[in-house]
């Protein structure tokens, strides 16, 4: 069958790029024959992927649909406005941008819309669980803001709500912002509405991690109780690579400006089409029930680690990921990064609270569940990753030729080739 446009021609790109060609294919090899346990990633649709390889990425369209700085823009406009109605309908939202090329300019564009430079923002801390564009010193958002950094309780790894409250009230800041990139539970929105309230501050969510969640109804959602929320459309809610913001009707114009023209040019529109696609895909049951079995893998795999010695901070997880501490079983979480991904596994270091370890070192890992449910894993599978994990880490060096790690890749093997990614 002829496809009616012009779409991605890998024939033509062979012929003229083989070197990016290879790329291309051996990383498809790549995800294939391995466990992404990355818990910000995941294996977006052929249609989301159609709708990236188009000529839709050849568009000037610098504007909002129906106000637009260049001519020609009457079918992207059809594709944005699409976009925008199904991510508002999705999220229950008064107002949706769907501009932003990413997480980090979706955050860049909140500080823009809310705040002078030199302004207090209150967030979590990123050796806590927050995220580099929350404040951190070599970022943007700590290079021009004042950030004032809550954490968790030592005894229960969750938010420490009392110093988030106490820190609102000795501060004053002008925004106070919930979520991050490693926070197994689920956030108290309404805490944090209250608050804001009560210190005169605007409540902003960065729900990148767990937007997706969010989508298929299986945790609550942090919409009716945030101004603005932000995040990205690659993690659990499996669209294209890029980011989004809604927020309440009172800020939709403020909110457009910073996107556009504050701190973005051209809009990236076959992304923004992607997007749309997206949004499409998870209003469907087939979405929700995805949804719930992300967290009922995540939790049966936080829980067998568990039982492995290898500790959840918070004793489990509420979403997609968890977070675990490698203490007590004598491993670094660069050693258990290393060792697991010669054995054809791939998760991430990752500070736990309180670490005592360097940020490059670090004493925990994270894993998370998206990708692993996508290819149709289930709870019974995610027991047998623990145990694969666990031998990987204990017994591996970190040289793919060392035997528990070629024993580990069978194991590992025989699952993927049960639930393959992208199945041929
Ligand atoms: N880098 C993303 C993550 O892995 O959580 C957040 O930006």
């Amino acid at each position: 069958m002829t496809t009616p446009f012009y779409g991605p021609d890998f024939d033509a790109l062979e012929q003229f790029d083989p070197e990016i060609a290879g790329v291309l294919v051996s990383e498809l090899a790549r995800i294939r024959s391995g466990l992404q346990l990355i818990a910000s990633e995941n294996m977006s649709s052929p249609a989301v992927i159609a709708a990236l390889g188009s000529t839709l990425t050849n568009k000037y369209a610098e504007g909002y649909p129906g106000r637009r700085y260049y001519g020609g823009c009457s079918e992207v406009d059809k594709a944005e406005t699409l976009a925008i109605e199904r991510c508002k309908a999705l999220f229950d939202a008064d107002h949706a941008n769907v501009q932003p090329h990413s997480g980090a300019s979706a955050n860049q564009a909140v500080y823009g819309a809310f705040m002078q430079p030199g302004d207090t923002i209150l967030s979590m801390a990123l050796p806590m669980g927050g995220h580099l564009t929350h404040g951190t010193k070599v970022s943007f958002s700590g290079k021009w803001f004042n950030a004032v950094s809550y954490g968790v309780e030592r005894e229960s790894e969750n938010i420490d709500y009392a110093e988030v409250e106490r820190l609102a009230k000795e501060h004053r800041p002008k925004v106070i912002l919930a979520g991050g990139s490693a926070i197994p539970r689920l956030i108290d929105f309404e805490f944090f509405r209250n608050l804001a309230d009560e210190v005169g501050a605007i409540f902003w969510v960065d729900a990148a991690h767990f937007i997706g969640l969010v989508a298929g109804k299986a945790i609550p959602s942090p919409v009716p109780y945030a101004d603005v929320v932000s995040f990205t459309t690659h993690k659990v809610l499996r669209g294209p690579r890029a980011g989004a913001i809604v927020c309440k009707e009172e800020h939709a114009k403020t909110i457009d400006k910073a996107v556009f023209p504050m701190m973005q040019g051209g809009p990236q529109m076959h992304s923004i089409a992607a997007k749309a696609v997206n949004f499409k895909e998870c209003a469907t049951p087939e979405y929700a029930d995805y949804a719930k079995q992300v967290i009922a893998n995540a939790r049966q795999l936080a829980t067998s680690l568990g039982e492995h010695g290898i500790r959840p901070t918070t004793g489990g997880t509420d979403t997609h990921l968890s977070l675990h501490d490698l203490q007590g079983i004598g491993v670094t979480g660069a050693e258990a990064e290393q060792r697991a991904d010669a054995a054809g596994i791939v998760l991430n270091k990752n500070a736990i609270p309180f670490d005592p370890a360097k940020p490059n070192i670090a004493s925990g890992i994270r894993v998370g569940s998206p990708s692993v449910t996508t290819q149709g894993m289930g709870t019974d599978e995610m027991k047998v990753i623990a145990d694969l994990i666990h031998t990987a880490i204990t017994q591996g060096d970190g040289d793919p030729e060392h035997p528990v790690a070629k024993q580990v890749r069978a194991g590992v093997s025989e699952l993927v080739e049960r639930f393959p990614a992208y199945p041929r």
